[in-house]
Order: C-alpha cells, then sequence, then structure tokens
C-alpha cells in the first residue's frame, strides 16, 4: 500500500468526468489499496479516484464512528438511480478544498447501484452519512465539488482563495 497525493483546487483535473471501470485489473485493486490508505491518513469519510489523479469510476467511503470497528466500503461505477424528494441540510468538507465547510442541501436518501472488487453488482439503500458521502463522491466522478451547491458568491471566494495560495505555493 502507498499513500498517494490529494490533488487541490484549483487544480483542473476536480472538474474531470471520470471514466467507468472496464476491468478490474490489478491496478484498480492497488488503487483501491492506495485510496484507503490515503483515506483513513487524510483522515476522510469517503475518496474518489480523481482526488488522488486517477481519472476512474472508484470510490472509497467509510462512515464507522470512533467507537465502532472500521468499514471500509469500496463502490465501482456508482450511479444513483432513486432519490428521496425528501432533503437533509449538513456541513460538508472536502479533501481537496481543506479547511473549508459549509452547509449543502441533498436528497436525505439515495439508492445507488455499483460494482463490488470482484466484478459482482449491488444496489444499497443509504441515508445519514453514508448517502451525503455516496452523493458528495459520486459528484467527483462527475466533476463537480460540494461549492458547486453554494451561492455563486461563496463558490467565487473560495475558489479566489485557493487560486491565491496556489499562485503563492508556485511562486516560492
Ligand atoms: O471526498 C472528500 O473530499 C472526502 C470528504 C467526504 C465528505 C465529508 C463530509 C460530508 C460528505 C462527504 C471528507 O471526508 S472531509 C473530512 C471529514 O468529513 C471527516 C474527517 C475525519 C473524521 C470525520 C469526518
Ligand atoms: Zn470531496
Amino acid at each position: 500500500m502507498a499513500l498517494r497525493e490529494i490533488i487541490i483546487l484549483p487544480d483542473k483535473r476536480l472538474r474531470l468526468v471520470s471514466e467507468p471501470v472496464k476491468k478490474i485489473t490489478t491496478d484498480i485493486r492497488k488503487l483501491v489499496e492506495d485510496m484507503f490508505e490515503t483515506m483513513y491518513d487524510a483522515p476522510g469519510v469517503g475518496l474518489a479516484a480523481i482526488q488522488v489523479g486517477a481519472p476512474k469510476r472508484v470510490v472509497t467511503i467509510d462512515v464507522a464512528k470512533k467507537e465502532e470497528p472500521k468499514n471500509p466500503q469500496v463502490f465501482i461505477n456508482p450511479e444513483i438511480i432513486t432519490a428521496s424528494g425528501e432533503k437533509g441540510v449538513h456541513e460538508e468538507g472536502c479533501l481537496s478544498i481543506p479547511e473549508f465547510y459549509d452547509d449543502v442541501e441533498r436528497p436525505a436518501e439515495v439508492k445507488v447501484k455499483y460494482l463490488d472488487l470482484e466484478g459482482e453488482q449491488h444496489e444499497i439503500e443509504a441515508n445519514g452519512l453514508l448517502a451525503r458521502c455516496l452523493q458528495h463522491e459520486i459528484d467527483h466522478l462527475n466533476g463537480v465539488l460540494f461549492i458547486d451547491h453554494l451561492s455563486k458568491l461563496k463558490r467565487d471566494r473560495v475558489i479566489k482563495k485557493f487560486a491565491k495560495a496556489a499562485k503563492r505555493a508556485a511562486a516560492e
């Protein structure tokens, strides 16, 4: 296993639409292992492959509480089949937009179809943090960031702040 670098806003790769996984190869298995290591190290509750620079439709999630045993879950080619009309508002963060948090409204429950690492298809009905995390990560696969759910004013402020920081870092 290896830690991979998490790419940060305004890296343009965060706006790519990731490619579906056609075959579960050794490279995909290695990517998943590295994503879990990177996600736990960050720490985060989810990670999309594009956040480590791999434009593949692969997501890792572990929403287990501190006192609970680890519950690593991998979702390959995940698709939202249904979303509830009921919405919920909760604070979100993003490992690619460090130290910025804001409230986001999303469907409270989703049904998601996906493949596991054996290529078997599954469906999961999710609510709570798992539903939120699945929607946040599936957004990443489509080049969408949680700041896109905020007002234009807030989004532009965040983008400007991170663009400035990147410019400063490049000049050092
Ligand atoms: O995709 C990502 O950037 C990961 C992100 C996922 C996420 C967070 C909150 C709501 C929806 C999706 C994170 O994991 S940010 C870090 C975080 O939320 C956290 C970190 C440690 C413990 C608990 C939460
Ligand atoms: Zn994120």
